[in-house]
């Protein structure tokens, strides 16, 4: 079985916007969805940009979708050649995860196409497309290739004032509505076959159309060489793109090509999970590992990842909790200067924060929900459109998902334990942590010499329960985000002088004091029969069957959640909460309580968000449920492959690849299987080698030194690479 590549054969329409997610490539820089080269807007195309947003009047601010600089359409004798004519024909699409190349195969009859096209990991602007094309009748080919306007958007448009130019290389500049960014691209081609060449101005573009007379048995080649900047990356970007292109073309596509499958090699190199014993899971762990590593930031230091990766501009292409207990862990083992950018992204964004909190009331750093640029909040009042009444339902994510702060402090400390690498924190990192801390001490619910500190009305990560008090997952990384304030004098032991200066600039010297009183008396879980009740209350509300909450729902798109969704008067909830707090603290809960805990939640857990299956697989290895971490682990890897995952909240789409799972691919075969711990500073293996896998080979990077974890049925080891 194939292990490194995915292949669908047919013409699907109904599957345009999940294939779109399935052979997307991307570089960190850019995605380009998985759709033909001729798509048009219903086929769901897109080049989606990281970082740079826009918003159209009063609709949600999105990422940009740059031009499409990957157009090309193939006409024979003046007939347009388009996959809906295709009944008779064949066609197929593929992804080669190992060096992240989309590939399709039409034979649409008079000629037949092939394409291999991927955006370059060794060159972030630069995208490459070569188009291999059989020709099978005698007849006039004409190409149509360039650079167009006539975008996908989700709350669009945000190109405007465009203007073309036409040479060697075409090129487009266009500038965003909100902020006047300037956004690039341009493209030249390359071909080995004699043509006569025009210009052509159409669906908002600027276009070539390449003639030829050919000749049944021909075999042509047409390379295209695209590229893409914004003034963001400096000031010339359509000089900018014009030059990437040429200079590719310069260096040709053999040549791209190798430096680009090369940089692909490196990441393996560093990342690549082996499982043995099942070629369905290897697959699937390649597939979750391309998925992630494809969208990764490698071109900046200080850029997160979105929850749906670059697979389009759902979820406003803002960065979540996702990044840091979801994406985080596979980096900081891997690639830990990845690990870091996503974190520099935080500390650089704490303005952002510090006006959140101050915007509600309180003091320190209030994380955004759905952060933008600068850590602006995307997330709105309104996240969910009704599907009764089409009306806007309000939401409290924004307001209300507090544990965000401490998620963030949560994953720096964590960077520093696992790195040993102290920079982080001394530029940013330390203070951030303090600040989450110092809003967590105003955020409290009582006064904080109270015998228990409370937090009422808050969201933990099971988000159908809205406005809850004392959810434990929320409370505890409170409590740790604390702790790991007070940690930092520990931290900084050998620079006491520069961390008082800091105490003293934040001026944080009362507040300490509050938080050395207050991290041990933050309300206690409590607990009925071990089973520790996810909030106050929880026990109180209707206990009955998942299969019996979905028969209740009128729509299947309903959203399940609020003061009017069929789960909120219920027990059932949407993803691991209590378990994603046993999952992320494994030393607070011995395996007793793990196992009670998973056998309560997991039949009343929807899994409606894809973080879910990722917190109950690790602990059910941990409590040997290793068939069902197994399901748990399989689901999760293949999402991207099979398409999964949620579509719709009401009426709104939240389609794209998933990253959390992605993530949580690596951190069910690492953490879960091979049982990676850190403990009082050296990692230790608690290995659960599901039946299934004869071997588990897994590349990490621990403080500085490469090594390689290998579990067998006969034990585990850990040894320098
Ligand atoms: O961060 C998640 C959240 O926990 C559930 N809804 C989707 C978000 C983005 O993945």
């Amino acid at each position: 079985m194939e292990t490194w590549s995915l292949t669908k054969s047919g013409y699907d329409p109904s599957a345009f916007a999940a294939d779109g997610n399935r052979f997307l490539s991307a570089n960190g820089y850019m995605g380009v969805r998985g759709t033909v080269e001729e798509a048009d807007k219903t086929q769901f195309p897109a080049i989606t940009l990281a970082g740079v947003y826009d918003q159209y009047q009063d609709k949600w601010r999105e990422p940009v979708n740059a031009p499409n600089c990957l157009f090309a359409q193939l006409s024979m004798n003046g007939q347009a050649l388009t996959l809906s004519d295709l009944s008779k024909s064949e066609h197929s699409v593929s992804i080669d995860y190992r060096h992240g190349i989309y590939q399709r195969d039409t034979d649409f009859g008079p000629v037949r196409l092939k394409s291999q096209r991927f955006a370059s990991l060794d060159r972030c602007h630069l995208l490459l497309d070569r188009l291999s094309i059989e020709v099978k009748e005698d007849g006039e080919l004409e190409i149509l290739t360039g650079v167009f306007c006539d975008l996908w958007d989700i709350n669009g448009p945000h190109l405007f004032d465009q203007s073309f130019e036409q040479g060697k290389a075409i090129s487009c500049r266009a500038r965003t509505g909100e902020k006047g960014i300037v956004v690039a691209a341009a493209q030249c081609a390359k071909a080995d076959f004699e043509y006569a060449e025009r210009f052509v101005h159409i669906k908002d573009g600027l276009g070539r159309i390449l003639k030829s007379k050919v000749r049944k048995g021909d075999s042509l080649t047409l390379d295209i060489f695209a590229s893409v900047y914004t003034s963001l990356d400096g000031a010339e970007p359509v000089q900018a793109a014009k030059e990437e292109c040429l200079q590719a073309h310069a260096r040709g596509f053999e040549s791209c090509l190798k430096a680009h499958c090369d940089a692909w090699e490196s990441v393996w190199a560093r990342s690549e999970i082996k499982m043995e014993g099942d070629p369905a899971a290897q697959l699937a762990i390649h597939a979750s590992q391309y998925h992630l590593n494809c969208v990764a930031p490698r071109h900046a230091d200080n850029m997160s990842i979105p929850a749906r990766g670059l697979s389009g501009q759902t979820y406003k292409g803002a960065i979540f909790w996702d990044s840091e207990m979801f994406f985080f862990p596979m980096f900081v083992y891997t690639q830990p200067e990845i690990a870091k950018s996503l974190l520099r992204y935080r500390t650089e964004t704490l303005g952002g924060a510090l006006v959140k909190a101050r915007e509600y009331g309180y003091r320190g750093a209030y994380y955004a929900w759905e952060s933008q640029e600068g850590g602006k909040e995307g997330c709105t009042n309104f996240n969910v459109v009704d599907v009764f009444t089409h009306r806007p339902v309000r939401t409290y994510f924004r307001d209300k998902q507090i544990h965000i702060s401490g998620d963030i402090a949560y994953a720096l400390r964590s960077y520093y334990e696992i790195t040993g690498d102290r920079t982080l924190l001394e530029e940013g990192g330390a203070e951030v942590i303090l600040e989450c801390a110092r809003f967590y001490l105003s955020r409290a619910n009582c006064r904080l010499d109270a015998d228990e500190v409370d937090y009422d009305d808050v969201i933990g990560p099971d988000e159908y329960h809205e406005r809850v008090s004392n959810n434990a997952f929320t409370n505890q990384m409170i409590r740790y985000c604390m702790e790991s304030a007070l940690k930092l004098r520990d931290i900084f032991n050998d620079r006491l002088e520069w961390f008082d200066a800091l105490l003293e600039r934040l001026r944080f010297m009362e507040d300490w004091r509050l938080l050395e009183k207050t991290c041990k008396r933050i309300r206690q879980m409590r607990r009925r029969e071990g089973v520790i009740e996810q909030f106050d209350g929880y026990f109180d509300l209707e206990d009955c069957s998942l299969a019996d909450v979905r028969a209740r729902l009128v729509d299947p798109r309903e959203y399940w959640g609020g003061d009017h969704g069929v789960a909120g008067t219920t027990q059932i909830i949407k993803q691991a909460d209590v378990i994603a707090m046993m999952a992320l603290f494994p030393e607070s809960f011995d395996d007793g309580e793990v196992a009670k805990n998973w056998a309560y939640y997991e039949p009343r857990t929807e899994h409606g968000s894809s973080l879910s299956a990722c917190m109950y697989a690790l602990t059910a290895c941990r409590v040997g449920r290793l068939d069902e971490a197994w399901e748990l682990f399989m689901r999760t890897a293949t999402i991207d492959i099979e398409g999964g995952g949620k579509e719709w909240a009401g009426e709104i789409y939240i389609g794209g690849t998933h990253p959390a799972s992605n993530g949580g691919a690596w951190m069910i075969a690492a953490l879960g299987f091979a049982g990676l711990r850190l403990q009082n500073g050296r990692l230790e293996l608690h290995p659960h080698l599901p039946r299934q896998l004869t071997r588990l080979v897994i590349p990490i990077s621990f403080r500085g030194q490469k090594q390689i974890i290998e579990v067998s049925p006969d034990g585990a080891v850990i040894r320098n690479a």
